[in-house]
């Protein structure tokens, strides 16, 4: 559900600020976490991959081998309204999509290939959020 997707990437964005200088990623390049789901933004960057994870660790979302987390992610996203009917899904689609890309060495350059492919399978699935829905909910956190 896309109403429940903008609550966490809301909670989740209030890291990257944490996360700008140990990964590289630039304003230039992202300016804020929300536009990962923008229509015109493309997941290409290898510092993104480099913030997702420097973000993932400050929840405890990725195991020592920098794939999900499944039962900590589960909890993470069941902690939001209505996040019980998000939970198990996404959990499976970044578990689909990191089994894609699983011979990728590099850390940060595998995670952004699994975060892409995971932004194109939650557009499918009809849970990805619209800009306007993050930022209505961006207060709360
Ligand atoms: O194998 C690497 C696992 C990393 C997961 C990447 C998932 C996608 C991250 C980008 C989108 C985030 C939106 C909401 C919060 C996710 C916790």
């Amino acid at each position: 559900d896309a109403e429940v997707m903008s609550h966490v990437t809301a909670h989740f964005g209030k890291a990257l600020e944490e996360c700008r200088q140990e990964s590289g990623l630039s304003t230039e390049i992202m300016e804020e976490f929300k536009h990962f789901w923008s229509e015109d933004f493309e997941v290409v960057h290898r510092e993104l991959g480099c913030a997702i994870i420097c973000m993932s660790n400050k929840f405890s979302l990725l195991q020592d081998d920098t794939r999900i987390h499944h039962v900590n992610m589960n909890d993470y996203v069941k902690n939001f309204p209505n996040g019980e009917i998000l939970a198990q899904k996404m959990v499976d689609l970044i578990h689909n999509c990191e089994k894609q890309y699983d011979d990728i060495t590099d850390e940060c350059s595998r995670v952004v290939k699994v975060a892409a492919c995971f932004k194109v399978d939650a557009k499918r699935d009809g849970i990805a959020p619209e800009v306007t829905m993050i930022e209505a909910v961006m207060e709360k956190y």
